[in-house]
């Protein structure tokens, strides 16, 4: 007799993953997300994740599969595809890459050979461990040099990347960050190439999501190729995304699958459609403009609180503070661990110049993509503000930290991410 489904499946039940499932839900919604890279992803981008598609192999790409089956797969990596080139007005788009360090892998793969000069942003002034840090796989398989802040402002010194890229005429220009809250201009990074006859690159894991909300300069008119995760201030599906040029569109391609990973993660990449569907919503635009402004608002009663802002303040979703005005003691180790015994999620982060290791550093890095799709606005970031600061000086007094938790736990309910 053929078994029912249930006769299949319902000995399989995992109570301890479901319960960690539940606990981290409650998390999530009860105490405040303040890390720069995350988001909260809609039901219908997790329904997708969570989709059949799951189980389905699909090396190669639309149309051109090594195995049979995909005849729905096609379509939702194209609708993809199609979805996302409309959001950017690309040429091209890639949507396999698992996450955006495997994007700027296939990335230099189809651009580089191992050795070549890449010039990126020093991880030390916010740049990404991609970008050509030591211990990963970019700085050990290209000549990675960097460029970064200047001293004075705290902006990228576009005069001195000019100056490093004549010297040392990289074959790849990187731009992008993951802790530089101003603007990032395309065009000096697109000028210095054509003098020098390199590519240029833009990583917009961090800010793809302004990009498409027209909340910060669009690179891809200027850019050879644009890295991006999707779930970001983008809000979709975990996982990254490559738009190119259609001159690169087969390099770039081939790098990605067979050249740097396998079967494509096809209900991830069904779950970016989704993503990119509802960005490409005129609500997004609202979206992202209220991330910028929040963003604005918590920089301002930070400053008011008594902290420093690495460059004074921020244009985009994230602020990096620097802990060493407010308390010359506290490092960014105990900040972060601190703050999340009173509900405040946050990551420690180097600022520039950061006479602390990168393991417990001077600074903290926060973000306004998950409040701000919660629903809070300017009179909850001067609250989270305040929260932060109070917990701070509280900060051997684990009494009144749990008392400021509750009073966090109360804002945090008053804005379910995902009212049942
Ligand atoms: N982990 C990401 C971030 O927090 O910026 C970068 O990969």
């Amino acid at each position: 007799m053929m078994s029912s489904s249930n006769e299949i499946w319902t000995a399989s039940v995992d109570i301890e993953v479901q319960e960690l499932i539940e606990a981290e839900k409650y998390r999530q919604g009860s105490s405040l997300q303040l890390i720069a890279s995350e988001n909260f992803a809609s039901p219908a981008v997790m329904a997708a994740a969570g989709s059949p598609f799951t189980n389905k192999y699909s090396e190669g790409y639309p149309s051109r599969r090594y195995y049979g089956g995909n005849v729905h797969v096609d379509k939702v990596e194209q609708l993809a595809i199609d979805r996302v080139k409309n959001l950017f007005g690309s040429e091209h788009a890639n949507v396999q890459p698992h996450s955006g360090s495997s994007a700027n892998a296939a990335v230099y793969m189809a651009l580089l050979d191992i050795g070549d000069t890449v010039l990126g942003m020093s991880l030390d002034h916010g740049g990404h461990l991609t970008h050509g840090s030591g211990v990963n796989f970019s700085g050990k398989l290209y000549n990675f040099i960097s460029y970064g802040l200047t001293e004075g402002d705290e902006r990228i010194d576009y005069a001195e990347m000019q100056r490093i890229a004549r010297e040392h005429r990289p074959k790849l220009i990187v731009a992008g960050a993951t802790a530089y809250s101003r603007r990032i201009d395309p065009e000096p990074f697109r000028d210095i190439c054509d003098e020098i006859g390199a590519y240029f690159m833009f990583d917009a894991a961090h800010i793809a999501g302004l990009i498409a909300g027209g909340q910060h300069p669009d690179p891809v008119p200027s850019a050879d190729v644009v890295t991006f995760t999707t779930h970001k201030t983008l809000r979709g599906a975990r996982g990254g995304c490559i738009l190119s040029t259609s001159e690169l569109a087969k390099k770039i391609d081939s790098a990605v699958f067979p050249g740097t990973q396998g079967g494509p993660l096809e209900h991830a990449i069904a779950a970016k459609a989704v993503g990119f569907h509802e960005a490409l919503d005129p609500a997004f635009k609202t979206y992202t403009k209220r991330v910028v402004e929040n963003a604005n608002v918590l920089a301002s009663e930070l400053t008011e609180c008594g902290f420093r802002l690495v460059s004074g303040g921020t244009d985009n979703h994230l602020l990096l503070v620097d802990l060493r005005k407010f308390d010359s003691d506290l490092t960014g180790k105990a900040a972060q661990e601190t703050l999340d015994l009173g509900g405040v999620t946050l990551n420690r982060n180097s600022i520039p110049n950061d006479s602390r290791s990168p393991f417990i550093t001077s600074g903290i890095r926060m973000g306004t993509a998950s409040v701000t799709t919660q629903g809070m606005g300017p009179d909850e970031m001067v609250m989270i503000a305040n929260f932060t600061a109070r917990i701070l000086r509280a900060k051997s007094d684990e009494e009144k930290i749990k008392n400021i938790r509750f009073e966090v736990e109360e804002l945090c309910t008053s804005f379910p991410p995902y009212p049942e």
